[in-house]
């Protein structure tokens, strides 16, 4: 009994001590954003009664007894002055389910709530779900549009990973109690990264979409896709338009997929994406940054060449190694940005950066000019002009 005590105030002490370490800026950084110390979330932060049973009786041995693998992935909201993240959990058993962790400064002190999401399911249940992006409508509702994966139904005797995804839809007035809506239809054998667009876009709901051949392969599909449904209620996007295609020799030259929900400036739509190449150590997952026209939302008027976000240090290592994966931010009333990344599908990070500072970047960053050749005629127009100011010249 004492050493069952002495364990559980251990735990105790431990956690408490994780969950409320302060977060600090790494030194100097790009100038684009501030990356910190310490990762938001790691699997260790899910509440203790989530994962033991304090019983001595029944677990004298005071051992784990539903174990988290991950906490990746999260969606994000600001929401009575809080900072929260929709959590991507992952268990030992490979499942993943949503639970929410609020912030009161965005950077540190991220708390689970006491209980999981109950997620209701459709006639159809998720096999798994994950990676929500939440948006705040203007027809009043708080949607949460993520990833339901489900067995292939036409997989071959014996393949037991074959799988269809498609986008799940939710929505929500307290982030306690959900609606599950139907999952979403669109021309696209399966689908992923599926966000909403905030505002109605001549009177319809407005999708970003990743159509994809297969579970993996983005295949003929790929690319950021567009389109329009009249309702959530049934959603149906029936023409999908490429917005941002992949690309030969880029880093979203395999697929790449729309991140959180846009965020609206002056000049336009302030866009944070995944893009994904291929290497002989597999795929790399990097972060990039794009801006659509005000009006036409199909049209990218600035985007920069090459990654904003790409993964660094111990964020290299993970279950997925070398991936940075967005779905949340959340742009602050005072201009800051709160970026919120997973590295390599084990735990969640934040950026901190300004809209000033985004738009300055989406806006002033040479684009990519697709050849060797074009990046070093960048450099040297870059050179060029610091010829006038030539105390830096040769630094
Ligand atoms: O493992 C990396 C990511 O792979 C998928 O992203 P995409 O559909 O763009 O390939 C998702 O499963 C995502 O959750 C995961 O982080």
């Amino acid at each position: 009994m004492k050493i069952f005590e002495e364990r559980l105030q251990q735990l105790k002490d431990n956690h408490e001590a994780l969950v409320t370490q302060k977060n600090k800026k790494q030194t100097l950084g790009n100038g684009v954003y501030d990356r910190y110390e310490n990762p938001v979330l790691t699997a260790q932060h899910s509440p203790l009664s989530w994962r033991y049973d304090f019983n001595p009786e029944t677990n004298p041995f005071l051992m784990e007894r539903f174990g988290i693998n991950a906490t990746f992935n999260a969606g994000a909201i600001k929401w009575q002055g809080k900072y929260i993240l929709v959590v991507r959990v992952e268990g030992l058993d490979r499942k993943s389910f949503f639970a929410i962790a609020e912030s009161p400064n965005g950077i540190d002190n991220f708390r689970f709530w006491e209980y999981p999401v109950n997620m209701p399911e459709t006639e159809e249940p998720d096999g798994n779900v994950y990676d929500m992006r939440l948006v705040k409508h203007e027809d009043g509702w708080v949607y949460g549009l993520f990833c339901t994966e489900r067995k292939d139904p036409n997989a071959k005797p014996g393949d037991e990973s074959s799988a269809v995804a498609q986008c799940g839809l939710a929505r929500t007035k307290d982030l306690i109690n959900w609606e599950r809506l139907p999952d979403l239809k669109s021309p696209s054998p399966q689908q992923r990264n599926v966000v909403l667009h905030p505002e109605f876009v001549n009177g319809k709901y407005a999708f970003y979409t990743r159509p994809q051949d297969g579970f993996i392969e983005a295949g003929t599909g790929g690319g950021i896709g567009f389109g329009f449904a009249d309702t959530m209620e049934n959603a149906v996007v029936e023409k999908e338009f490429i917005v941002d295609e992949k690309r030969y020799h880029t880093v979203y030259e395999v697929k790449n997929g729309q991140g959180p929900a846009p965020i609206k400036t002056h000049l336009g739509w302030l866009h944070l994406a995944h893009g994904v190449r291929n290497t002989a150590a597999g795929l790399r997952y990097v972060l990039y940054v794009f801006m659509t026209d005000l009006n036409d939302l199909t049209r990218v008027i600035y985007k920069p060449g090459g990654y904003f976000i790409a993964p660094e240090g111990i964020e290299r290592v993970g279950d997925v190694s070398n991936v940075t994966f967005a779905n949340g931010w959340i742009p602050d009333d005072n201009g800051n940005v709160f970026i919120y990344y997973a590295s390599s599908d084990t735990r969640m990070h934040v950026a901190t950066s300004t809209l000033d500072q985004l738009i300055d970047y989406v806006v002033n960053t040479p684009a990519d000019g697709f050849r060797s050749s074009t990046s070093v005629e960048t450099v040297y127009q870059i050179i060029d002009k610091n010829k006038a100011f030539s105390t830096l010249a040769a630094v």
